[in-house]
């Protein structure tokens, strides 16, 4: 079937069904001629949800399941890592307050999202989904071939949806294929991410960061037993890192009772050490701030091989500020606007410069500038795991030296970024993408951060007022870590930042870093920590070893969380060994007997495995406000 975007799109659809076991059909929008691409978004037409329902090949009670409104969720999916990862159901809606502050938006929208006129759209990304109760309409776009980028306009009132392909300085050959994207059809959370798994088809890809995981049991390539863990410096010392803060948790790790050692260090499996931003001279200035590492960083890379851990490194790479070489010596190498030639801004950090810029990347010269940057880090420096953050900025629309799309120039950035599989001595190299558009990267870093950062503190207030859902607040990030589960270990295994287990340097309090704590074991792929072991309490150290059990008992099965009302998750295993309810509002949340039968009845047991309830009765059970309790069943 071929049809013609609803608008004067020059694009024109073409409708083949998915290859089985997918239920659904494969849509590939093509130009009808060849012509240029000026805006950032081209209309790709659109559909009603009728329709797609009918493209899912939807029948029946499964269709008349979509056909209440009021009753859909929304996912949106999400430009990049920091972009909103959760569901949106009845009237909700992201803040549109961040708007007035462009510098801030750019760390969550796509450059140059146009929505339809009128209110009510929802702007999403790469995989969306509708969800009603526990059916999954979703569009997953392939932006895996070369294809660009898709932006959709969900209207859940009109029950439409647009799509938009971003793929500004495109120049379109007729026929060429610009956007694909398959709409899929799954019951069940785990079916909805079997099929997105078959979709994806991302084994070989996560193959490349095996090294990182533990092989010493024969079981799932991907159980939770072997869950990748680590080290990294930012959410304890955050820029103000030097040798000597560096060496002294290196050495604390090991010699202390911590969540690493117990269950990594003790047990021989792999541990990373990652050392996060501050260590350079300037943001685009990649070389050693030698104030803080006199000796420079060879000499502890070299001390964290020696201790067996795989020593990691941060880098921003496409990012320069004022302060660095780069903005002085090689402006041309700036991306600058079309109109007017100043630097394209990429987001504002007070940690740093303020404002921050992009890098040319379609200019041969500076793909060389980012090939030697790896080099250096992997040879000179001696680094295996290096952390690419900030990789949205190589994504903005402005005057490339080089024809071609953002997606374009981007595709070959990446791969050229993450080419280095081994060092010298024949060791393997991880990347772990950061603040990524998920779209564009997936092949290329099967290891991602899949949400905004989390932080020592429940909520950042200052940016929530400015409506900014990218900010680090542990609230947003376990949003993000929970809405994003269903691309866990079928799209990217995601990295879901760090727990927290210390009381220096914390606000936390004890059921928060439990619910953390566990959110980012069940559901999301590898367990980070940036605590100082030398200084962990009597108390922390009793909750460290309540959680490494609990790991433990937990630890042989797949877990999935699906949304029951704002704030509040359930949390189901695939085995049907375990079954929870979270709850992230601050407020207690009642159950009612009707609302989740089994829920409610595994969770009305005389003892959990994890307890936060506040009281029960026949009818209804209380749980805690920011409180996670779990069933093993
Ligand atoms: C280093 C940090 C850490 C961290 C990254 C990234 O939207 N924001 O305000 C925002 C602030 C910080 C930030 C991301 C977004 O942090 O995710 O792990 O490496 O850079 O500077």
């Amino acid at each position: 079937m071929t049809r013609t975007g609803t608008r004067a799109s020059p694009l024109e659809t073409e409708t083949l069904p998915a290859p089985p076991p997918l239920c659904g059909a494969v849509l590939r929008y093509r130009a009808k001629a060849a012509f240029d691409t000026e805006t950032p978004g081209l209309d790709a037409g659109g559909w009603a949800f009728d329709e797609l329902l009918s493209l899912a090949g939807l029948q029946g009670e499964d269709r008349a399941a979509f056909a209440e409104s009021g009753d859909l969720a929304v996912h949106p999916g999400g430009w990049q890592s920091w972009s909103a990862g959760w569901e949106l159901i009845g009237r909700e809606r992201l803040p549109r307050k961040v708007a007035l502050i462009p510098e801030l938006k750019k760390l969550t929208h796509r450059d140059g999202e146009t929505p339809p006129s009128g209110s009510g759209w929802i702007t999403g990304h790469f995989i969306v989904y509708l969800r009603a109760g526990d059916r999954y309409l979703c569009l997953a776009s392939n932006e895996g071939d070369g294809l660009a980028p898709l932006t959709f306009y969900i209207h859940r009132e009109r029950r439409q949806v647009r799509m938009e392909v971003f793929a500004p300085g495109k120049e379109w050959k007729a026929g060429e294929t610009a956007a694909g994207l398959t709409v899929l059809y799954a019951c069940g959370f785990f079916a909805f991410k079997d099929a997105l798994k078959a979709l994806y088809r991302q084994e070989d890809a996560f193959r490349a960061v095996d090294f990182l995981r533990w092989h010493g049991e024969s079981g799932e390539a991907h159980s939770k037993r072997n869950l990748p863990g680590g080290y990294q410096s930012w959410y304890n010392h955050y820029t103000n890192i030097h040798e000597a803060l560096i060496l002294e948790d290196l050495q604390a790790l090991a010699a202390t009772e911590n969540l690493l050692k117990l269950r990594y260090i003790d047990r021989g499996r792999p541990l990373v050490f990652q050392i996060d931003d501050g260590w350079q001279r300037a943001v685009g200035e990649w070389e050693i701030h030698t104030g803080r590492f006199p000796r420079g960083l060879e000499c502890i890379a070299g001390k964290i091989e020696a201790e067996g851990f795989i020593p990691g490194l941060w880098l921003a790479p496409f990012l320069v500020t004022r302060r660095s070489r780069i903005f002085r010596e090689k402006p041309e190498w700036l991306l600058r606007q079309a109109a007017g030639g100043e630097p394209v801004v990429a987001g504002f950090n007070h940690l740093w410069d303020k404002r921050y810029y992009c890098l040319d990347i379609s200019r041969p010269d500076v793909k060389e500038y980012l090939k030697d940057l790896i080099d250096r880090a992997i040879d000179e420096w001696g680094f295996r795991y290096l952390k690419l953050d900030f990789l949205y900025a190589g994504l903005f629309a402005g005057a490339f030296a080089e024809k071609g799309a953002p997606h374009e120039h981007y595709e070959r950035a990446l791969a050229i970024l993450t080419s280095r599989k081994r060092n010298a001595a024949g060791l393997s190299v991880a990347y772990l993408g950061c603040g990524l558009p998920l779209g564009p990267s997936y092949r290329h870093l099967p290891l991602s951060r899949t949400g905004a950062d989390t932080r020592e503190t429940w909520d950042w207030h200052a940016p929530r007022l400015l409506g900014h859902v990218g900010r680090p607040s542990a609230k947003i990030n376990l949003l993000d870590t929970i809405g994003r589960t269903h691309l866990d270990g079928a799209v990217y295994l995601s990295d879901p930042d760090v727990i927290f287990l210390r009381s220096k340097n914390c606000k936390l309090k004890e059921n928060e870093k439990e619910l953390v704590a566990l959110v980012n074991f069940l559901l999301a792929g590898q367990i980070m920590f940036s605590d100082d072991p030398l200084h962990l309490t009597p108390a922390d150290v009793a909750l460290t070893r309540r959680i490494n059990a609990l790991y433990e008992k937990l630890e042989n099965d797949e877990y999935g969380a699906v949304r029951i009302c704002r704030d509040v998750f359930r949390v189901e295993s695939r085995r049907a060994g375990a079954v929870g309810l979270v709850n992230l509002n601050s407020r207690p949340f009642r159950l009612e007997r009707g609302r989740e039968p089994e829920l409610f009845l595994a969770l009305s047991a005389a003892t959990l495995l994890v307890d936060r309830r506040l009281g029960r009765s026949a009818g209804s059970v209380t749980f805690a406000g920011r409180s996670i309790s779990l069933a093993v069943i």
